[in-house]
């Protein structure tokens, strides 16, 4: 069995779209990032970069300990593994999977979520304009690498669907919040029309949806200690 540390968000839901489109038999583990939960000692040592998701297969192929994994990408590239499904074992099919899952990772996962960031910074911010042209212009490229991509291939990787796919594809889901025209982009809106119909993405992209929670039921007080504990994160000092 598979523990996955998770909340609701574009790169949990990475995950949760592979363990549903594989079969394979997962927990979910809240963890609650508005409130803290990635800060708990327990989570650390599965995750040491206080970020979710995180998992723990408990029956690892070698048959030894648990095997804890970080980083959705590397999770990505374990569970397919694991399932000996959606990545290529030959050397150029693997190698043309592995580098887009990093490019997801590098560039369009980080780049859109500081896209978010900055949309959503509370007045008290300041003024946000050049950080937000600076985003904007990154996601619109970004945007326009995948569609240059899918316009000679059905998948990211090529003729078959893959975790490239899966990685990239929760992180295009918000297109309209993230001030794009997917009609601009019509390689992209036809592989994100084709990956949205499969059961297997609606279910993992539906994980979680219970788990909201209404932010304007919190007090003041408790919102801003919230924007500070996501915002304000400095170096945790090493154990003595
Ligand atoms: N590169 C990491 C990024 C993970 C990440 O940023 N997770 C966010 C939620 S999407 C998180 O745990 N945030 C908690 C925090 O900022 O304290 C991955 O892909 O796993």
């Amino acid at each position: 069995m598979i523990d996955l540390h998770y909340w609701p968000t574009p790169n949990g839901k990475k995950v949760t779209i592979l363990l549903e489109e594989c079969g394979l038999p997962y927990t979910v583990v809240p963890c609650h990032i508005g409130r803290g939960d990635q800060f708990a000692e327990a989570f650390l040592r599965i995750s040491p970069n206080n970020r979710m998701p995180a998992i723990v297969d408990h029956e690892p192929a070698d048959g030894g300990e648990p095997v804890t994994v970080f980083e959705s990408g590397s999770i990505m590239l374990y569970l397919a593994e694991k399932a000996g499904r959606f990545l290529p074992q030959d050397l150029r099919g693997r190698h043309e999977v592995q580098q887009w899952v990093m490019w997801q990772m590098a560039n369009q996962g980080p780049k859109t979520g500081e896209l978010g960031h900055f949309n959503r910074a509370h007045p008290s911010a300041g003024d946000q304009s050049y950080a937000m042209r600076r985003f904007d212009d990154e996601v619109n490229r970004l945007y326009g690498v995948l569609n240059n991509r899918l316009y000679d291939r059905p998948y990211v990787a090529g003729d078959h669907y893959t975790i490239a796919d899966m990685i990239c594809y929760p992180w295009t889901v918000g297109w309209e919040s993230q001030g794009q025209d997917i009609a601009e982009f019509r390689h992209v809106k036809r592989w994100f029309d084709e990956l949205s119909a499969r059961p297997g993405v609606q279910a993992g992209m539906a994980v979680g949806s219970d788990f909201g929670e209404d932010l304007a039921t919190l007090s003041d007080e408790e919102q801003a200690r919230r924007r500070a504990l996501l915002n304000n994160q400095r170096a945790r000092p090493a154990p003595a």
